[in-house]
């Protein structure tokens, strides 16, 4: 399989994180978003969207999304699962997963912020006004429902990290990356310890790829 990411994409960071604790060996071909290279025709033929991740599967089908490639994922490497068995448990996992990937992190997408600055004067200041305003509300949001579980448990919903996992850490990687406060988030901040002490999330991170920049 052929993996088109970038180290700072947070998107790209979740599909990093499930190919590692699936075990699975994966080519890894880098898209410089800084420098645009979303918008050359190369990568519109992969992605018509410009967006990161895509994943070109061993039949050569490309798959785009991170919760469509993650879901993929562990529908074809159900090991270890990234979802739980229980209906109303999946649906719990889905909706915090989504909290992050759907309400949260298009509000931080380099688009977004360029189109700021391009359209509405947006400084630096301004964009992180913007930035904590969302973030902020977003991580409050998944604080509240992992206060609201029934059980408490070492990761967002089990004893092993899961889809919620897997979108949590990217996001709270940015929120550090912009300098955003979340010190008051006291579970997320536990969980998000618990998972970066494990190898397959360690080795996700974005200062551990090989196009990582300073
Ligand atoms: N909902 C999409 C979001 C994809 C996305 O926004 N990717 C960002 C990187 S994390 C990107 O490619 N941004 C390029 C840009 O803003 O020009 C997903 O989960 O895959």
């Amino acid at each position: 399989m052929k993996f088109y990411g970038y180290f700072r994409s947070s998107s790209s960071y979740r599909c990093r994180i499930a190919f590692n604790l699936k075990g699975l060996d994966v080519e890894f071909a880098s898209v410089h978003l800084k420098q645009g290279a979303q918008h050359k025709a190369e990568f519109a033929a992969i992605n018509p969207q410009r967006l990161l991740p895509a994943l070109v599967t061993e039949e050569g089908e490309t798959l785009t999304q991170s919760l469509a490639i993650l879901e993929w994922l562990d529908e074809m490497y159900p090991e270890p699962a990234l979802l739980p068995a229980d209906p109303l448990m999946r649906a719990r996992v889905r909706a915090f997963a989504q909290v992050v990937a759907c309400e949260v992190h298009p509000l931080q997408n380099l688009r977004v912020l360029k189109y700021l600055a391009d359209n509405f004067e947006a400084d630096s200041a301004a964009t992180t006004q913007w930035l904590t305003r969302w973030l902020t509300e977003g991580l409050e949001a998944c604080e509240a429902l992992l206060a609201k579980r029934t059980q408490v448990t070492a990761f967002c919903y089990g004893d092993t990290p899961g889809l919620a996992d897997i979108c949590l850490v990217p996001q709270v990687f940015s929120a550090q990356r912009f300098g955003v406060d979340i010190d008051h988030l006291a579970l997320i901040n536990q969980i998000t310890a618990r998972c970066e002490a494990l190898p397959a999330f360690a080795a996700a991170h974005p200062a551990k790829q090989p196009d990582a920049e300073p």
